[in-house]
């Protein structure tokens, strides 16, 4: 079953290499370098098909971008189920322990256009489509278990908000302009998805450190027709990391690509990034016991609460052979569930069901995307649909409808007892109103309650992401809205907020802080650190007459990926060098060794300048001898004179400890 999906796409995979070329209708082609001309100074000439083909083709190349997420990366995969996972729903893919089920994952930003850059501030999608027997299932989700906004409705008002400005599209992929935060201060529903955007979250190290979020709840049900609420997660093995600030913005410019050229290098390396899916669920019958509505996107089920239960090991171990036609025709859906899933009334996801089947419609052009190599499904299906742009599938016989008797009445439907997919039969009546209901509008409890359970470190971030952010609000009175708005959150954040960003302060005692003591420490990265040194880029910096090749291979020898840097490339010493100090940047690298030293003070500035960045961001420094690295780096967190205190710093991740010293 795991390489089922492979073997199909295998059948529509060619490769150009050693072949003749041709046109579109397979004539063999004379010339490709000279369009058709009456003389060689003269008019080109309408009969050259192949060059009016060509150029045709050339001329529609592009497919509209996806409205949101539009910059991604993808890679293939396999999922392996842990146990049979019945009792609580008939999805077969998660009812036998050892099942494989071969799996498609896009991740993404969601604000930026497709040439936009990895690591700006943003939450970042995190798309799975599982190939079941039973059907294609999408878990279209978020790093971020929260959103924006309660009801879909507003989901067009959210987006133009965050996008770039319309009059000058202006700034690219950013939350930091004035129609965003004007957004949040008057849709105060965002407040706590709006904390999780100020924090680390929003500025992953990596999609392979990140973890994902369905956000919406949906149902289980098992065969017996029993529900629970349901909410997903993903957590990578390699546990939750991120940027500091500066450097994310840096490493926009320095390697717009960072994101997808981490996972792309770390699946060619065999580095293959593993996330556990895990459960939250909660028995319909205490559909009302708890202070947070179940049906809001805009709230967590605190895991202290509700515990997580872990379903299987998602592994990616395989990039896309060609961009366009996996990662950027993959259509994902909310509503691609198969039977043993279905939905809650959440308001946001119900009109998610409606929304991603109709962009499909204008970016695939049709309604025949369903058979695109990377949508297809890897069971047989079968129906009564037909026709319509770019339809591949050649039907025989004469009988396109149901009932019929010319056929048998078939393709026939399946019982829910023999796997056709039926409907949780859930009771529903009520006034058609457009309302919200009132157990919806606690919108700062929960902000609190992540703002409570954060360290001080990631407060400290959090206080700074606001300050930058809605510094570079022009609208005064738009700043002034949002610490107003923040300050039931916390008081002390809001006073800083104004104090910086140069508004008045808060009115006194808005805050909610002495009515939200509750906290769920599961939401903190820095209190669930995972260590891990395997598959981290340290920069290596070599000299002539200094033998480093020792520091290469002992950090090799642990997975490290190691990159040489000196003053040119070619060969120093036995090393090849990898790059220049103008090829390479410090704000690529987890981690820098010196093992070289330099004659020349241009040279010894630019180690420096190297050492400087990469201890202000907080990484692990080593250093073969004194005399390679001055003082104030010599000594602190996370500097090391020796390799192997250097392997255990470097598992460690950054050194906040470093704080006071940076300042
Ligand atoms: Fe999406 N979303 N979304 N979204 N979403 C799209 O579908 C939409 C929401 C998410 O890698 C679009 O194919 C509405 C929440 C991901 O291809 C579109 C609402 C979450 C991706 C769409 C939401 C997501 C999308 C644009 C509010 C986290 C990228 C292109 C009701 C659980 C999938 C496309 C990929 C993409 C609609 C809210 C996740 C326009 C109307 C909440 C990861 O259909």
């Amino acid at each position: 079953m795991d390489n089922q999906k492979k073997k199909q796409l295998e059948q529509y995979t060619v490769s150009d290499e050693g072949k003749d070329l041709t046109t579109n209708h397979g004539v063999k082609v004379n010339d490709d370098e000279h369009s058709l001309k009456a003389g060689d100074r003269g008019p080109t000439l309408m009969e050259d098909f192949h060059f009016r083909e060509k150029m045709t083709h050339f001329d529609h190349e592009r497919i509209p971008e996806r409205v949101v997420h539009a910059r991604g990366t993808a890679a293939h995969g396999v999922f392996e189920c842990y146990e049979d996972a019945s009792d609580i729903t008939m999805a077969k893919f998660l009812n036998e322990k050892g099942k494989k089920t071969p799996v498609f994952v896009r991740f993404s930003t969601v604000a930026g256009s497709r040439g936009s850059a990895d690591t700006v501030r943003d939450a970042r999608g995190f798309a799975t489509k599982f190939y079941t027997e039973d059907g294609n299932y999408d878990l279209v989700g978020n790093n971020i278990p929260v959103f924006f906004i309660q009801d879909a409705i507003k989901f067009p008002d959210f987006v133009h908000a965050v996008k770039p400005e319309p009059h000058n599209e202006i700034p690219q992929a950013q939350s930091a302009h004035d129609t965003f935060w004007d957004f949040i201060a008057n849709n105060q529903e965002s407040a706590h998805m709006v904390m999780w955007h100020m924090s680390d979250r929003s500025i992953p190290r990596s999609y392979r450190m990140m973890e994902g979020f369905g956000v919406n709840t949906y149902r289980f049900v098992n065969s017996a027709g029993e529900a629970h609420f349901v909410k997903f997660h993903w957590k990578p093995l390699l546990g939750v990391h991120s940027f500091v600030w500066d450097e994310a913005q840096k490493v926009a410019g320095k390697d717009p690509d960072f994101h997808r050229r981490d996972l792309y290098d770390n699946i060619e390396q065999g580095n293959f990034p593993q996330y556990e899916l895990a459960v939250q669920l909660i028995p319909q019958s205490k559909e009302f016991d708890f202070d947070f509505d179940v049906l809001d996107p805009t709230k967590i089920w605190p895991e202290e609460e509700v515990p997580l239960r872990k379903l299987g090991l998602m592994t990616l171990n395989q990039n896309v052979d060609n961009f366009f036609a996996e990662t950027e025709q993959v259509a994902f859906h909310a509503g691609h569930v198969v039977p043993g899933i279905d939905f809650s009334n959440d308001p946001l996801l119900q009109g998610r069901l409606f929304s991603y089947t109709d962009t499909q419609l204008i970016r695939l052009g049709g309604p025949n995307f369903h058979e695109i190599p990377i949508n297809r499904p890897v069971c047989p299906f079968h129906n009564n649909q037909r026709d319509g742009y770019h339809r591949q599938t050649i039907n025989r016989g004469q009988v396109s409808y149901n009932q019929n008797s010319l056929q048998q009445n078939t393709p026939s439907v399946t019982a829910r007892e023999d796997g056709g997919y039926e409907h949780y039969d859930e009771k529903v009546e009520g006034r058609k109103v457009r309302a919200r209901s009132e157990s919806f509008k606690d919108h700062f409890t929960q902000a609190r309650l992540f703002w409570n359970s954060m360290t001080p470190v990631e407060k400290e971030h959090i206080t700074k992401a606001f300050c930058f952010e809605v510094g570079k609000v022009e609208s005064k009175d738009v700043r002034k809205q949002v610490v107003d708005m923040f300050a039931h959150v916390d008081h002390d954040l809001a006073t800083t907020l104004a104090k910086t960003i140069g508004v008045a302060p808060p009115a006194p005692h808005v805050a909610n802080e002495d009515l939200v003591t509750k906290s769920s420490p599961a939401v903190s990265m820095f209190q669930n650190p995972i260590q891990f040194v395997k598959s981290k880029k340290v920069a290596l910096i070599i000299s002539e007459d200094i033998d480093a090749s020792p520091v290469k291979e002992a950090l090799e020898a642990e997975g490290v990926v190691v990159e040489t840097i000196s003053s040119q490339q070619g060969k120093v010493g036995t090393l090849e060098v990898d790059h220049t100090f103008e090829t390479a940047s410090p704000v690529l690298y987890d981690g820098l060794f010196v093992a070289g030293v330099f004659n020349d003070m241009l040279l010894t500035r630019k180690v420096e300048k190297f050492v400087d960045e990469i201890y202000n961001h907080y990484k692990t420094i080593g250093y073969l001898t004194e005399k390679m690295m001055q003082p104030p780096y010599q000594t602190g967190a996370g500097v090391e004179s020796s390799i192997e205190t250097f392997i255990e710093s470097l598992a460690k991740g950054q050194h906040f400890e470093r704080e006071d010293a940076i300042g």
